[in-house]
Parts: C-alpha cells; structure tokens; sequence
C-alpha cells in the first residue's frame, strides 16, 4: 500500500460517514391536525378561551376561523402535550393550540370552522360544535349511581365531562307512559375521546334501551318510547373507561314530534 493510500481511504471512510447526513431527506413535516376543542361546545357571544387538541400542533403560528365573519380570534401559545400513558394518542393528540375566541351571536352550528397554521401548512378545518337554541344544562358531579342522579327537564343539552377514568354520569328523567325521546351523545364527531356507551333504565333498574356508536354513526343515539310512567335513569360512560379533563361531549335529550 502506498503512503497516499491509508490518507485516501480515511478521506473515502469520511466522505462515506457524510453522505448519509448529505442524503438524508429534509425531515418530513407533518401539517397541523386539530382534533377537537375544550371546551367542547361553543358559546356564540362570549368571549372564551379555547384549547385545541391534535397532532404537530407546537409549532403552530395562527389559527383562522371560517364560516362567521364577525369572529375574533387570537392566538395564545402552542405547546407539546402529551396525553397519559397507555391513551390512544390517535384520538387524544400529543400537543395542543391555546386561542381566545369571540363568535358572533348569530354564529352557526355546523359552519364555523378552525384552520390552524404552521411551518408545515395548514390543517384540514374543524368544525366547531356551537350552542344551539336548546337549553344548556351544566353537569354537576357527583352523578355516579342511581343513588345520586341529576335531574335533567326535557328538553335540554348537558354539557359535560367523563372527567376521569370509570367516570359514570347519571341523569334522572321524568316521563309518561308513551311520551317519545331521543336522547344524543355529541362528541365523536366532534373529536372528542370520549367513546359514549348509553343505557336508559326504568325505575325498577331494567334496562329499556341502550346504544353506543354504530357505522354511520359514531356516537350514540336512542330513540325509545317510554313504557310507563315514572323516573328513568341514563347512565353515560366511555366504553374504554377512559376519561379526563378533555373528555367532553353533549347530551341532548328532546321529545321528538309525535
Ligand atoms: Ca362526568
Ligand atoms: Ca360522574
């Protein structure tokens, strides 16, 4: 071997070690994605500040809102956070996007949307879930048995929490013989983690109806007639006994028309 070649192949080793740092591909980003809001229903009106879960939110810049014109938004921080060991991470996100948020009055359920704005590009819109014109009901713990339910009057919207895990949430309904409900978990398709299960029991705890989600429809619905009069109770639980803080969903019970 010549005296050049040792000083060759050291130079051919090094220029090898750098191609793979020279070759690398640039890292791939990952666009925003929002997966939900806490809280998770909206108030047309107010002032509020609103958290949004989802994945490669840290390094968020802006947020914009579509669908109300009149809407202020303002950005506040944008930080990793991760959820608890052992949650699915696909459904509860690993960073999240703090704003302020003022919707107009007149803000309408389905069309306003977010659209968060980073290095990487813009996230596909998510569709806020806003008050309607129902009455809002804010849960009130402890609900957790039979012994203890809340009273709800038809019709209403609950506005709650599975706030942490094994969360039960029961609610007391007053009905007739014959009197018609439908009684609506909203939270999956808003994002939320929450995965509802419903039971609906008579006075004497038999089970009338009962519902989690089904194709087409992610979260739970039950339409019952009510087979005598009496005090039902609605137990709402996550079917993976999961819950916390972010958890949120709505219960909407209405009488529909006969
Ligand atoms: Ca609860
Ligand atoms: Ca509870």
């Amino acid at each position: 071997m010549s005296r050049f070649a040792i000083p060759f192949i050291l130079a051919l080793t090094l220029a090898a070690a750098a191609v793979p740092q020279d070759k690398k591909p640039p890292e791939k980003k990952d666009p925003p994605k929002l997966l939900y809001a806490v809280p998770l229903v909206l108030k047309p009106g107010e002032k509020q500040k609103v958290a949004l879960r989802g994945k490669f939110l840290a390094t968020v810049t802006a947020v914009k809102v579509t669908g109300a014109d009149a809407a202020k938004v303002t950005f506040r921080s944008a930080k990793a956070a991760a959820p608890p060991n052992n949650y699915p991470a696909d459904r509860i996100g690993d960073s999240e996007v703090e704003i302020e948020l003022e919707l107009p009055k007149d803000a309408k359920p389905g069309e306003v949307k977010l659209v968060a704005v980073g290095p990487a590009g813009e996230s596909a819109p998510y569709t806020l879930l806003i008050r309607d014109g129902l009455p809002v009901v804010a849960e009130k713990e402890p609900n957790d048995g039979f012994d203890q339910p809340q009273a709800l009057a038809v019709p209403c919207a609950v506005e709650a929490t599975i706030k942490g895990e094994r969360d039960v949430d029961v609610f007391k309904i007053e009905g007739k013989k014959g009197d018609k409900l439908r009684i609506e978990v909203q939270a999956a398709r808003y994002g939320s983690p929450v995965d509802a299960v419903c039971v609906l029991y008579d006075s004497s705890r038999a089970v009338v109806a009962s519902a989690s989600e089904s194709p087409g429809a992610p979260d739970a619905i039950l339409s019952v007639t009510l087979p005598s009069d009496g005090a039902y109770l609605l137990a709402v639980q996550d079917a993976n006994d999961l819950g916390g803080g972010t958890f949120g969903y709505r219960l909407v019970v209405t009488r529909p028309e006969k």
